[in-house]
């Protein structure tokens, strides 16, 4: 294995030839083994570093499929702000929904960084050419689904984040450290409010429990597809993009929620769900993956709401971007550092 010094000289030498010089087949080689060096050193790869192109493909990729998940998923909860209880769950549910353009925002600039522009990839979310979770097509029917998402959603985009911290790439590793900080909160708010109903009146229990029956199973499927048929999986990890599989991550997820679901006094809805001692872990139910696919394929009860409502707010927000583009123009032009008071 080449030392550190060693590539990050082939490293820095492909920061002079993107700045110039065309790379020849044999620096090519050399770049891409201190490519392969730095990851297995588990180095950061930055934005000016070389790369191979599959490995930014795959990123960006990922990376937009996330944040298309981050303001997607501001409509399911958005739905609720109007009809929230009372004036501090209305606040909490409102800063939360916000918190979630912020993640948008961290992760669009994260794939900005590897030469994809935020139009690009909205437009291919907009054309359906570029996805988002799948748990964002399902519907919130009550007030206790602002409390299971937070729980459930929140929970499983933690325990799939976390390892995304120690993510081979820079930008995106550090972006996440901020977005688990948030969802960290989000999923306590989510746990506190599901408390609150299971707490209350039996009607409330009851509204508490079916959401939880209806967000567990979408849940899982927040991971992907098993591993055998789980396509990126393989180089991703080689690549340290992701850490852990799919099915680990899941496997992570259930054993975590089983005791913070019998705190809450409420039942995950799956009749085989059992501790088993031998792999000291729970087994649980067969996943429905033809409804995964379906839902990926676009047949969700709510993915055409979703995407219309996207649109419209893109289509709407139109002249905000204007304003704010003509703002900072005007704000470059008159000079730096001049306050609104001294002009
Ligand atoms: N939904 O080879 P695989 C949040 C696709 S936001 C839709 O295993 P990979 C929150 C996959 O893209 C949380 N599609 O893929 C926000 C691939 O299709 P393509 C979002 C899925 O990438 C607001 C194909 O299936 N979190 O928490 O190795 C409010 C084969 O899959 C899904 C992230 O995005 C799915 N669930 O692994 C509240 C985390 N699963 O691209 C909360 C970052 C798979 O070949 N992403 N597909 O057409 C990841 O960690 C990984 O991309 C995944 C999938 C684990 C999701």
């Amino acid at each position: 294995m080449a030392t550190a010094a060693t590539h990050q000289t082939a490293r820095t030498l492909a920061h002079d030839s993107q700045d110039g010089t065309q790379a020849g087949v044999d620096d090519t080689a050399a770049y891409e083994r201190a490519f392969d060096a730095a990851v297995a050193a588990d180095e950061r790869v930055e934005p000016r570093d070389w790369m191979p192109d599959a490995y930014r493909a795959t990123l960006v990729r990922q990376i937009a499929q996330h944040a298309h998940s981050e303001i997607i998923g501001m409509q399911p909860e958005a739905n609720w702000i109007t009809r929230a209880p009372s004036l501090r769950r209305k606040a909490i549910l409102m800063a939360k929904v916000q918190d979630e353009a912020g993640h948008g925002l961290y992760l669009y600039s994260a794939a900005e960084t590897l030469g994809t522009g935020r139009e690009e990839l909205l437009d291919k979310l907009h054309t359906g050419r570029q996805k988002y979770s799948s748990i964002f097509s399902y519907p919130t029917l009550t007030w206790a689904d602002v409390g299971a998402i937070g729980w459930l959603v929140d929970g499983a985009a933690i325990t799939n984040q976390v390892p995304l911290c120690r993510c081979s790439y820079g930008p995106y590793a550090r972006a996440m450290v901020r977005i688990c900080k948030e969802e960290s909160f989000h999923q306590r708010q989510g746990y506190e409010l599901l408390l609150a109903l299971s707490r209350g009146t039996p009607a409330q229990h009851a509204m508490a429990q079916d959401a939880v029956d209806r967000w567990w199973w979408p849940s899982l499927m927040m991971f992907g597809p098993p591993d055998d048929e789980s396509a990126h999986s393989a180089q991703s990890m080689a690549w340290k993009i992701k850490r852990h599989s799919n099915d680990e991550l899941r496997q992570r997820f259930v054993d975590i929620c089983v005791p913070q679901a019998e705190s809450l006094d409420l039942t995950l809805p799956d009749p085989d769900l059992r501790w088993n001692e031998e792999r000291g872990q729970h087994d649980f139910g067969p996943i429905d993956w033809t409804e995964f696919w379906d839902v990926l394929k676009g047949n969700g009860p709510c993915n055409e709401q979703r995407i219309t409502q996207r649109r419209r707010a893109h289509d709407e927000g139109a002249w905000v971007r204007e304003a704010a583009s003509a703002y900072a123009a005007k704000h470059s032009a008159s000079g730096a550092g001049r306050g609104v008071e001294q002009a």
